[in-house]
């Protein structure tokens, strides 16, 4: 607790500010999936689209917690929202998802493997777990280099991730090595139509962290408060060199794996509980509660935010596919300047 009254205000002046910004992230990017969405439904986005519906709450928490220009954040699918609170700017998914050459992937890549390295955003890896060994990496290099100093590396994953030997043999490295890792576990009840438990035979995906010898945190990932405390401390206590921390947070996946499949295989009453609570809809709520945003902000920020994804698809819309008699093809990314 600060000592000083004036200390204590700024301590909680910080904390609003955190809170707000994360809840802007989590409306601006479920108002962008909504939109991407209908764009895929309309038949006007080539291959999946891949929502984080429920998860914004965690994912924004997270990416609003990291530094840019310093950390490092390994997004995965559900993480627009955690992009976007890292400062990722709305038209790299646009461009991305409507195969703009100006996008960061240069138009090669139709959904969601985008990334900006020299930014701290590696791009996108399937293959699941497989971030966690390239965001420990990352930090190896930096540390080579004399730069680890007040540096976090961060991933997301799911609770299917979590069964893989990347994930394992990542996570374990990163505990040898002390590393100042996050690694969030989106624990969304489902890897793809599998339910956790034809995934997993421990009671609780955190019983792992003790195994791997990092923190654990969990985490009712549907609420908004909840979230910014528990991710938010992850992070600064991996800042401040605990090492590794491990964040288990309990939620519902509220969309299919992609927009092509109606994830019907989701029981109702698992819908029906609290895991299947709406974090944007809990968010407002305690929001207006403790005085932290008024109705009105909430109003003007979903207008703005809409008018502002509007602009970005429109944009991307009306730029350049890429050319392939133009196109030298290169396998590895060369910084040209364009989308670096
Ligand atoms: C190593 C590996 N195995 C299988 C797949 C195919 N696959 C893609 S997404 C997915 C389900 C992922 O589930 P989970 O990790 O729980 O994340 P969620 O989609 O629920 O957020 C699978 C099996 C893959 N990408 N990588």
């Amino acid at each position: 607790m600060p000592e000083t009254e004036e200390a204590q205000r700024t301590a909680v002046d910080l904390d609003r500010d955190y809170v707000r910004e994360v809840f802007r992230a989590m409306l601006r990017a479920r108002l962008l999936e909504n939109k991407l969405s209908s764009l895929y439904k309309a038949g006007k986005i080539v291959g999946g689209v891949y929502l984080g519906k429920g998860q914004e709450a965690v994912s924004a928490s997270l990416g609003a917690s990291l530094i840019k220009g310093r950390d490092i954040f390994a997004a995965l699918i559900r993480d627009q929202a955690g992009r976007t609170a890292f400062g990722e700017p709305l038209i790299d998914c646009t461009r991305t998802y409507l195969g703009s050459v100006l996008g960061p992937m240069k138009g090669r890549d139709g959904n969601i493997h985008r990334g900006r390295p020299l930014d701290g955003m590696p791009a996108m890896i399937s293959h699941l777990g497989a971030a966690v060994s390239v965001v420990g990496g990352m930090l190896i290099a930096r540390r080579l280099k004399g730069e680890l100093a007040g540096v976090v590396g961060a991933t997301c994953v799911g609770d299917g991730a979590t069964s893989t030997g990347a994930f394992h043999e990542g996570l374990n490295m990163a505990a040898v090595e002390q590393l100042p890792m996050v690694v969030i576990v989106g624990n969304n009840q489902f890897a793809y139509s599998t339910p956790t438990d034809r995934q997993f035979a421990c009671e609780d995906l955190l019983d792992r962290a003790k195994g791997y010898g990092v923190g654990g945190h969990s985490v009712d990932g549907t609420d908004l408060l909840a979230c910014t405390k528990v991710i938010g401390n992850a992070v600064k206590l991996a800042r401040e060199g605990n090492g590794p921390q491990m964040v288990v947070a309990r939620l519902l996946r509220l969309s299919g794996h992609g927009e092509h499949d109606d994830g019907s295989y989701v029981p109702p009453v698992l819908k029906d509980s609290q895991l299947g609570r709406d974090c944007i809809e809990t968010g407002v709520v305690q929001l207006i509660e403790s005085g932290i945003a008024t109705v009105e902000e909430i109003e003007r920020w979903k207008r703005e935010f809409t008018d502002e994804v509007q602009a970005a698809v429109a944009q991307a819309q009306q730029e350049p596919t890429p050319d392939p008699w133009d196109e030298n093809w290169n396998a590895c990314s060369t910084p040209t300047g364009r989308g670096l």
